[in-house]
């Protein structure tokens, strides 16, 4: 074949990837979204779209007032400063305001005449069960994981009084406060019934196997989830990695549920901030590759937040098979760092990772964080499947939908134990 043919070929072949990668749909799964029948816990519109606290960050290497002043500020207010700072003022060349305008243009809204009042009219027009069903189409999401955590009052008190469940919308079981502030939370745990002590001596481990059977239960949650600080260490004697062994991962073994575990964030380095002042820190990865080894029956999670630790993450996975690796999470969110870490994962993994997560906070977001996502893993495989053709195996549409599917959402159904392996 001549070299043009080749050429031809090859374009061929990536073009037919990337419409693939564009067109099917995803399963989400680790989100701060709600279901409509959370009221206003559900964020949504371009007020929301810009207060994102990515933006507010971003916002604060500019402006030189107290950080009381801006919080005390009605979100209106906050949404028009970072409006003013990160979109008229300079150009919003940064990858949180670039979605921001990804999301407007895909929803047809022209965002050139930068009349934030015409946007705020649009958006006031929507309803928002419909505007669920218009984000999650134009995202091509066909399901969202929530972050749900009994330890969030105005959260728990919906799952108190009971509501009808989107079926779109799954639970994952958020637990960061049992884990990591045990000591506050016993009292907490005693209040709804259980019978804790602080030294986890007497019935406290089954009595919070007790708490997770029924939030589990009541949230129908597809598995459990913790962040922990980079300095999180297993094997060591603290209340933490004991109520991990004794009481979580027996649970998830009797439960069927992956326990997710999300390593390297410190809380509040820059506590002004508030949501946006955690930072990042390098995990001693060792830690997650002695519980994989020790506790083979479990099947595990992981996404990590430190840049540096995803090659070792993608050689624990290659250890261990009930490990599962997801996403490109918070502040690796970024296409330079996506595309690294996607490659990484292709050529030592293969297609045995979920490749992204959006991790939206605004209904909005998935729209972007979607399509940004896509661009970017398209040319991965696109580039892939190319060298797989320069080997002079060719695959066919069917297999690359199949392959597709499963770094979606697909290869975590699987994992989880929910569709045919
Ligand atoms: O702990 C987490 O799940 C993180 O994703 C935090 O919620 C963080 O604030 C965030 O939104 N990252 O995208
Ligand atoms: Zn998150």
């Amino acid at each position: 074949m001549t070299s043009e043919g080749v050429a031809t070929r090859r374009a061929t072949l990536r073009a037919q990837v990337e419409q693939v990668v564009a067109r099917t749909p995803v399963i989400d799964i680790h989100t701060h979204l709600y279901e409509a029948g959370f009221g206003d816990l559900l964020l949504w519109g371009i007020d929301d779209l810009l207060v994102y606290h990515y933006l507010v960050a971003e916002a604060f290497r500019y402006l030189d007032r107290p950080y009381e002043e801006f919080w005390a500020m009605p979100k209106s207010a906050q949404a028009e400063l970072i409006w003013k700072e990160l979109f008229l003022k300079r150009s919003p060349v940064s990858e949180s305001c670039r979605g921001v305008l990804t999301t407007l243009n895909e929803l047809g809204l022209d965002a050139r005449s930068r009349d934030l009042p015409s946007l705020r009219r649009w958006f006031a027009e929507r309803k928002p069960g419909e505007y669920v069903d218009v984000c999650l189409e134009k995202a091509g999401v066909k399901s969202v994981y929530m972050t749900n955590s009994p330890f969030d009052d105005q959260e728990r008190r919906v799952w108190e009084k009971g509501l009808c469940r989107d079926e779109r919308f799954h639970a994952a079981l958020r637990i960061d406060p049992l884990l990591l502030s045990w000591e506050k939370v016993v009292p907490r745990l005693a209040g709804w019934g259980y019978e804790v002590r602080g030294d986890l001596s007497g019935r406290t481990v089954d009595e919070v196997r007790r708490f997770l059977a029924d939030w589990s239960s009541r949230l129908k949650a597809r598995f459990v989830m913790v962040s922990l600080p980079p300095d999180w260490v297993y094997p060591a004697n603290n209340p933490c990695n004991q109520l991990i062994e004794r009481a979580v991962l027996p649970h998830c073994r009797e439960h069927g549920q992956p326990f997710a575990m999300m390593p390297g964030v410190i809380r509040g380095v820059n506590p002004g901030l508030a949501l946006a002042g955690d930072g990042v820190g390098l995990t001693r990865l060792a830690s997650l590759g002695s519980l994989c080894a020790r506790f083979q029956e479990n099947r595990f999670m992981a996404t990590v937040l430190a840049r540096e630790n995803q090659h070792e993450l993608c050689v624990l996975a290659r250890k261990f098979r009930n490990l599962h690796i997801f996403g490109c999470w918070w502040f690796l969110n970024v296409p330079h760092l996506v595309e690294e870490i996607t490659r990484m994962r292709v050529e030592m993994l293969g297609l045995s990772v979920t490749m992204q997560h959006s991790d939206a906070r605004v209904l909005d977001q998935l729209i972007y964080k979607w399509r940004h996502a896509r661009e970017v893993i398209g040319q991965v495989l696109a580039d892939k499947y190319a060298d797989l053709q320069a080997t002079g195996w060719e695959a066919s549409p069917e297999e690359i939908e199949r392959d597709v599917r499963q770094v979606l959402g697909g290869e975590f159904e699987r994992f989880c134990g929910d569709a045919a392996g």
